[in-house]
């Protein structure tokens, strides 16, 4: 008898209890252990060195650990990145004693909290306008399809660049399987594109938008970052704004998604690939920021989409290690919109394939992105994408079916 040990991954209390119930543990007992089943690890940065002290002895009297800089423990440093390790039945007996504790404890409890109940939420969406609505839901991955009307676009060079071609492009994606429609007037590849005018963009932009609405049952979100091209769009009746700035590049564009009640995708961006620290606390702070912009301006935080930018400020190791990441944005509490299609860092991962080349590429990204909490995907081949989609989510729906 080797008793046929295996290693299980569960992912939160739900699935826990499953396996719980599999072992043929009482419901008592299930109540008592499915939080006792979870491991999380929570990363914080930049907490005061005396909360920091106090965070590691409540971990650690619950069982737990907290991982600190050297030089917290004798103040010889001012603050420091922590790194809590526990169960969920920890994390819960920590968290209520640090809501009674001094020295901003009680702020670092309730964000934690706060943290921890995100990751483990789906995120849920309704956006409806007449005749068209955007759901997000466990089980359908919400495909978005690329329209871009410009003449020196990487990956479609061009193409669709009349308005009768944009049209006829923006029906086919939408037979094919989209949900929502993106369309860009103005390049913001980081490589090469040329910059253009408001009035340009607009010019391009307005009459793809004004007939596809016409023609197309789908949302329409604009790809800008500027707030004058954004008006004109919403103005003309366009659903949902793209802002590869993250609403940090015009200031007055948090203000525009206010005023039309449009939901917003955010995405991080930044000139060069320098990073300080890790990429993904970059990416996550500059989101958070991002959030909470809108949520001054008056845009509900419900409304707001986050993405990490996957070829923006990035080198094809950031991008990576930010689709094999992409789940620790769910702290967050946002959807979140994964736009890999077509990009550099698939065709040198597969040796130097052009744009055209990547589709096989992109799809192996899609279903990584999606494993890893991937909302919105926004690709340029609808169809094989969609597919690649809906395969991925028979499967995760089995995993949430059967725990
Ligand atoms: N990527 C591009 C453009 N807009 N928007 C979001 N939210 N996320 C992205 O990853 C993203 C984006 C670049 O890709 P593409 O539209 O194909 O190229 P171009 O900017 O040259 O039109």
């Amino acid at each position: 008898m080797n008793f046929n040990p295996r290693l299980l991954c569960v992912a939160n209390e739900t699935a826990a209890r499953a396996e719980l119930a599999k072992v043929g543990c009482h419901a008592a007992g299930i109540n008592i252990m499915s939080a006792k089943a979870v491991f999380r690890l929570v990363k914080l940065e930049g907490v005061p060195a005396k909360a920091a002290n106090l965070l590691k002895q409540t971990f650690l009297a619950k069982g737990g650990e907290a991982a600190l800089a050297r030089g917290t423990a004798d103040l010889s440093t001012a603050t420091s990145d922590v790194l809590l390790c526990g169960t969920l039945k920890q994390y819960r007996l920590a968290l209520e004693q640090l809501k009674l504790q001094p020295w901003g404890l009680p702020a670092v409890a309730a964000a934690v909290e706060a943290a921890l109940a995100a990751a483990d939420r789906f995120p849920e969406r309704r956006y409806a306008w007449p005749g068209r609505e955007l759901v997000i839901r466990p089980g359908h991955t919400v495909v978005m399809g690329i329209l871009n009307v410009t003449p020196d676009s990487f990956s479609d060079g061009g193409r669709f660049n009349g308005i009768e071609a944009a049209l006829r492009h923006a029906e086919e994606m939408a037979a094919a399987g989209a949900d929502v429609i993106d369309i860009g007037a103005e390049s913001t590849r980081p490589y090469g594109a040329t910059a253009v005018s408001a009035a340009e963009e607009l010019e391009r932009l307005l009459p793809v938008v004004e007939k596809v609405l016409a023609a197309v049952p789908l949302p329409v979100s604009v790809d800008t970052y500027k707030a004058a091209v954004a008006e004109e769009a919403l103005k003309l009746g366009a659903n949902l704004v793209n802002d590869v700035w993250g609403l940090q590049r015009e200031t007055a564009m948090a203000a525009v998604a206010a005023r039309y009640g449009a939901p917003v995708v955010v995405m991080h961006n930044q000139e060069g690939t320098a990073y300080a620290g890790d990429v993904m606390a970059a990416v996550a702070a500059f989101l958070r920021r991002s959030v909470d912009i809108a949520v001054a301006a008056g845009v509900p935080a419900e409304n707001v989409i986050v993405d990490p930018g996957i070829g923006f400020g990035k080198t094809a190791a950031h991008n990576l290690t930010v689709l094999n990441r992409l789940d620790e944005l769910k702290a967050l509490g946002c959807p979140i919109l994964l736009g890999t299609s077509r990009k550099r860092f698939v065709g040198e991962a597969l040796g130097g394939l052009p744009p055209d080349d990547r589709v096989e590429g992109t799809a192996a990204t899609v279903a990584c992105g999606i494993m890893r909490g991937a909302n919105i995907v926004r690709v340029h081949d609808v169809k094989v994408m969609a597919r690649v989609a809906r395969m991925t989510d028979v499967i995760m729906q089995e995993a949430m079916d059967n725990g």
